[in-house]
């Protein structure tokens, strides 16, 4: 229909402490499309379950996701919120596509080669080799057309637009195959203790990334005993990791071009650094963890509004189920 908004589908994992990274590579993005498309944005409590989670935990989790999403500015008004273990859809399409998906492909994804390696390959669990399926079935149930994600997710998402097209040349047109929107700058912040790993909120070391829901004088602290490269130019080469991190973060929380921030530096050091750019994630932070930690004393508003979006998604999904279903037979 020619006035229908493009659709738009994207997920976090209520694992973890939320970070800069998870904002600058996402949710920024997701609130600056949000006019423009027809949204879903969903907790992927799911996805959650690959790793090992205590349920009391994972609970208060979910609203923490739920209350940062609305703290971020995304507007239920204008975008359906909801938890994707409320819309079984998902998991269903997901084994229909995993009778399309091949071993071959899932053994490539480097995501899960990471992951897996921790803690050994065979003592992995079945749910993180098929992640990248599910991951497919949350946004094809949609048919959604474009999926903001940060830089890390780029493979995943490759091969849900394989499956797409391998379903829809099997079977007949069902799915929409959904194009990639990765940010232009910040799309991958690294950890603060170690450059050349990505800021991830699996990680044991809390110093190594900074939570949304940081406090202030935590943030500065964090950035204060981030690592730094040898020699003193503050300029983002190959051969400084750690100051390219910095000025990374520093032009995509603030709009700026990275080149400009290095001629603002010339003849400063890494301390001047540091200190401005503490004071902008500061600044930009603070109103997000502030009224998250408001929405959070009502949490049964939180339940309810995640109610009223599962109840919405689960209209379209349904649909796109019923006729994934019927084209292979299953009418
Ligand atoms: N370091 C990052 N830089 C930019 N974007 C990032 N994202 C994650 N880390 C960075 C983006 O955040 C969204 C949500 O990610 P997720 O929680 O669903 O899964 P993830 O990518 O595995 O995130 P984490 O933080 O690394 O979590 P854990 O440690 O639990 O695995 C995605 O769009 C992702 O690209």
């Amino acid at each position: 229909m020619q006035n229908e908004k493009r659709r738009i589908f994207s997920g976090i994992m209520p694992s973890g402490n939320l970070h800069l990274g998870n904002y600058l590579g996402a949710l920024k993005n997701w609130v600056a499309l949000q006019d423009d498309y027809e949204n879903y944005y969903c907790i992927v409590d799911l996805h959650a379950l690959t790793v090992p989670q205590d349920p009391k935990v994972l609970r208060v989790k979910i609203r923490e996701l739920a209350a940062i999403y609305l703290a971020c500015g995304i507007d239920p008004e204008k975008s359906v919120v909801f938890r994707q273990s409320r819309v079984s859809g998902h998991a269903e399409l997901a084994w229909l596509l995993n009778c399309v998906a091949k071993v071959g492909e899932l053994s490539r994804m480097t995501q899960f080669k990471d992951k897996a390696s921790k803690g050994g390959t065979d003592s992995a669990s079945v749910g993180l080799y098929d992640y990248p399926v599910l991951q497919a079935a949350d946004v094809l149930l949609y048919n959604a057309h474009l999926v903001p994600v940060g830089e890390d997710q780029r493979q995943h998402l490759e091969l849900m637009r394989t499956l797409a097209r391998r379903f829809n040349g099997l079977y007949g047109e069902t799915f929409v195959v959904p194009d990639i929107f990765v940010p232009e700058a910040g799309a991958r912040v690294m950890a603060l203790d170690e450059p050349t790993t990505k800021m991830s909120k699996s990680s044991p070391t809390p110093a190594s990334y900074i939570a949304l829901l940081d406090d202030p004088d935590v943030v500065r602290r964090k950035i204060r005993r981030a690592k730094t490269d040898s020699r003193s130019e503050v300029k983002a080469s190959p051969d400084k990791p750690a100051i390219a991190n910095l000025l990374g973060i520093y032009a995509a929380m603030t709009g700026r071009k990275v080149a400009e921030i290095e001629a603002e530096y010339e003849g400063r050091g890494y301390g001047d650094l540091k200190k401005d750019l503490a004071e902008v994630v500061v600044e930009g932070l603070a109103p997000i963890r502030e009224r998250a930690l408001a929405l959070l004393d009502d949490p049964a508003e939180l339940d309810a509004l995640l109610d009223r979006g599962a109840a919405k998604a689960r209209e379209v999904a349904d649909t796109t189920l019923h006729d994934a279903r019927a084209k292979l037979g299953l009418d």
